[in-house]
């Protein structure tokens, strides 16, 4: 006997298979059917759930959530329309490889091929932008679901995505038996297929000989003069942290990280030598190395550009990296922390790099992100060094756009997945919600996004989102009323700036209606006393800073080349 209709069906057994693998909270937008399930299932089954404003709204803020965890993250859309508006969040987690469950309600078997109302092939559709797909049935939706959870975890980690008919999830549970199957079941033909040939092998277990660096490493390692670490998104572990930390001060290694590795090795350690994009700001000290010791490093962050460094690069990562941008001499495959300590072995006393050396190659990639531009106005570069003042420490999540620029060089990041970025994909839409999501996980202190105008625009509806959930967010909207990046890159073509003028937005107001403490400032003192008297604010604040994108050409050139 069964106090609700939900208990012992497959909707609680998909939510306890949720929580087992560390799903924090679930995030989405409902349709009727099977989601309408899953949310109470959720509810009696002790998972929060977070209504957001859009579906890939929701998939980033269950992908914040399991970059900080480092557990999965979960959403739910109804089908067509719902799925449909899931894609870039679900592709953003794959180009970022986090570890994402779909799950999307769908006709039941017996509409399918019949009705084509709302109607879309889920699996053809996600198939290139997800690790698989699965189609739980109702004799085994528990364990299709282990096999999902699986297959998101294993290996590179990337989003995996189940449809789920409501009668399914209505009905009765049957029990889950033997071993879970990575990669495995109901991988419906070429759906089901990795998209880029990533592998889902399981790194080899602590100790095995594959933990061992290649000895050709280990010589390249001894005869190193100037081993420089590029540190990449994959060795954002506080564990991994460590290793490079102790690494980097006692062999006096500096270290370039990407942008989703800012914090791994902090921005104010004596090693931390700049931001590595493959652009030409870090390339001096590329220059200088004469081996990259590259940990947890994904080229899937680089820019599209061939990589023309000669040195030599020994990979260590927890997953093959497979790529043809960077060449690779030498791979270890498997606990990051445990090769370090093979690395630390082998490095031969200290290098040649000094600390000062390494703080003025430093120094001077700050200094041009940091250029002169329209006299008395509010420059993008001394808004994120204001809101650093006051909020140093604090995670950080950033969109993509010019704005992002000065955030990646200037914000000092202290810890891993201290700085939350769309880089892979590279999305805009993504601060705001990414924010939310990492706040409803982690509220003990505010969390800053910095968004441009346009960027918010995208993902405006979730302004909504933060005051319902009433979570420390930050957001700070560099308003340059234009699309800035695309902006610079029509003057470069010579064109007009047709299609990127935005026109002026009376942020405040827009602020104040979705019930947020919203300010919009000019000057840099009005700036810095508005964060000062919201800072102790426990709900969302939003600040407008009306900059001038003059600076912002001359940093690109800086940055880029
Ligand atoms: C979803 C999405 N659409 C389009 C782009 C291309 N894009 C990159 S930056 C940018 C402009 C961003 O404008 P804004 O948010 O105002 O930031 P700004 O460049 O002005 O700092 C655009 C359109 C993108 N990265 N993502």
């Amino acid at each position: 006997m069964t106090s609700d209709p939900i208990t012992n069906t497959n909707a609680a057994v998909i939510i306890a298979a949720l929580r087992r693998a560390g799903v924090q909270r679930l995030f989405g937008m409902p349709g009727g059917g099977s989601t309408a399930d899953l949310i109470e299932a959720a509810r009696l089954g002790g998972l929060p759930f977070t209504l957001a404003q859009t579906e890939t709204g929701a998939a980033f803020m269950a992908t914040a959530q399991a970059e900080i965890s480092g557990a999965p993250g979960a959403c739910v859309a109804t089908l067509g329309p719902g799925a449909a508006s899931l894609v870039n969040g679900v592709a953003n987690a794959m180009l970022d490889r986090v570890p994402l469950l779909v799950l999307t309600d769908c006709l039941p078997d017996d509409m399918r091929g019949v009705a084509d109302h709302q109607n879309l092939p889920h699996d053809r559709m996600f198939a290139s932008v997800a690790k698989a797909t699965f189609r739980a049935a109702a004799s085994d939706a528990g364990r299709v679901l282990c096999d999902a959870i699986a297959t998101a975890t294993d290996g590179r980690p990337g989003p995996v995505h189940v449809d789920i008919s409501p009668e399914v999830t209505l009905h009765s549970a049957a029990p889950v038996h033997g071993a879970l199957r990575p990669g495995g079941q109901s991988l419906p033909a070429e759906a089901g297929s990795h998209r880029d040939g990533a592998d889902t092998r399981r790194p080899p277990p602590a100790g095995a000989a594959a933990h061992r660096l290649p000895a050709a490493a280990m010589e390249r390692l001894r005869q190193a003069r100037r081993p420089l670490f590029l540190v990449g998104l994959a060795a954002r572990t506080q564990e991994a942290a460590a290793a490079l930390r102790s690494i980097a001060a006692a062999h006096h290694v500096p270290a370039l990280v990407t942008y989703k590795a800012k914090g791994v090795v902090p921005d104010d350690s004596a090693w931390w030598a700049g931001v590595l994009t493959n652009g030409a700001l870090e390339r001096p000290v590329l220059d200088r190395a004469d081996l990259f010791v590259a940990v947890g490093f994904d080229p899937v962050e680089l820019l599209p550009r061939l990589w023309t460094m000669p040195q030599p690069v020994v990979s260590i990562g927890p997953w093959p990296i497979r790529q043809q941008q960077v060449p690779v001499a030498e791979e270890a495959t498997g606990d990051v922390p445990e090769i370090l300590r093979a690395v630390d072995a082998c490095l031969a006393g200290r290098s040649d790099w000094t600390a000062e050396e390494v703080a003025e190659l430093a120094a001077r990639q700050r200094a041009a992100m940091r250029p002169d531009g329209d006299t008395g106005a509010l420059l993008p570069h001394e808004v994120v060094d204001i809101v650093a003042g006051v909020y140093n420490g604090s995670r950080a999540t950033v969109d993509a756009g010019a704005h992002m620029f000065p955030v990646m060089s200037l914000w000092p990041a202290h810890d891993p997945c201290g700085v939350l970025i769309s880089n892979g994909l590279s999305t805009m839409g993504f601060a705001l919600p990414a924010a939310i999501g990492a706040a409803l996980a982690d509220r003990s202190r505010p969390i800053v996004a910095f968004t441009g105008d346009g960027g918010l625009l995208m993902c405006l509806g979730e302004l909504q989102t933060a005051v319902r959930e009433d979570v420390p967010v930050r957001i700070i909207v560099l308003d340059d009323r234009a699309l800035s990046l695309i902006r610079i890159k029509q003057a470069q073509r010579g064109y007009a700036t047709d299609g990127t003028g935005l026109g002026a937005m009376d942020w405040r107001a827009v602020g104040t209606g979705f019930g947020l403490v919203a300010h919009q400032v000019a000057t840099a003192a009005a700036l810095r006393s508005c964060l000062v008297e919201t800072a102790a604010h426990p709900g969302p604040v939003l600040i407008a800073a009306t900059v001038s994108p003059s600076t912002y050409p001359e940093t690109l050139r800086a940055l880029r080349g």
